[in-house]
């Protein structure tokens, strides 16, 4: 069902010193930075390799505000892993086959993402505590 391990997403305090930590130790590339207001959170993209299927990131994320998602977790949980995104061929069609299979969707629908991608999220407790995100990547620009 899935294509590839599209982004691991890291919650963190600071986002522009977390982009300099990955750049300066793992010598990883800025492809893209966006506020996503629907999520709650600025974010950036970083390369980390491309393979048959698509590209694979980290997505680093920073809270826009305390009660959003990122900023509960990190008051929860402090700083690190906060979710594994799979690439899917088609999101609204995963999702009704996990859902179909008793996986809690926390998503009625597709949510706008990174890149222009399509994106729903999975109950983490149906996942065995991991935050589980489905990414449709655009159709390529022609
Ligand atoms: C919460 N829990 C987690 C978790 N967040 N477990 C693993 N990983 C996480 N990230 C656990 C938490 O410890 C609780 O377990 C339980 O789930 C319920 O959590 P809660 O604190 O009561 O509830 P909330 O209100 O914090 O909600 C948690 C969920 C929420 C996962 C439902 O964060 C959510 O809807 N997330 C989806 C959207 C999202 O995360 N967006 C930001 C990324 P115990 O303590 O009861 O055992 S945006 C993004 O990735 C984009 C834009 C992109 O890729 O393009
Ligand atoms: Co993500």
């Amino acid at each position: 069902m899935f294509l590839r391990i599209d982004h691991v997403g890291i919650a963190c305090h600071d986002l522009e010193a977390k982009i300099a930590f990955f750049e300066s130790t793992f010598g990883m590339t800025v492809v893209s930075r966006e506020v996503n207001e629907e999520q709650g959170v600025r974010e950036a993209m970083l390369h980390v390799a491309d393979g048959p299927n698509g590209s694979s990131y980290i997505q680093l994320l920073e809270p826009l505000s305390p009660d959003s998602p990122v900023g509960k977790f990190l008051a929860k949980r402090g700083e690190g892993v906060h979710h594994v995104a799979f690439g899917v061929p088609d999101v609204a069609e995963a999702m009704g086959e996990l859902g179909g299979k008793g996986i809690r969707l926390l998503d009625e629908r597709p949510r706008h993402g990174s890149m222009g991608s399509s994106i729903a999220f999975l109950h983490p407790k149906d996942v065995g505590g991991m935050l589980t995100e489905l990414v449709q990547a655009p159709p390529p620009r022609t």
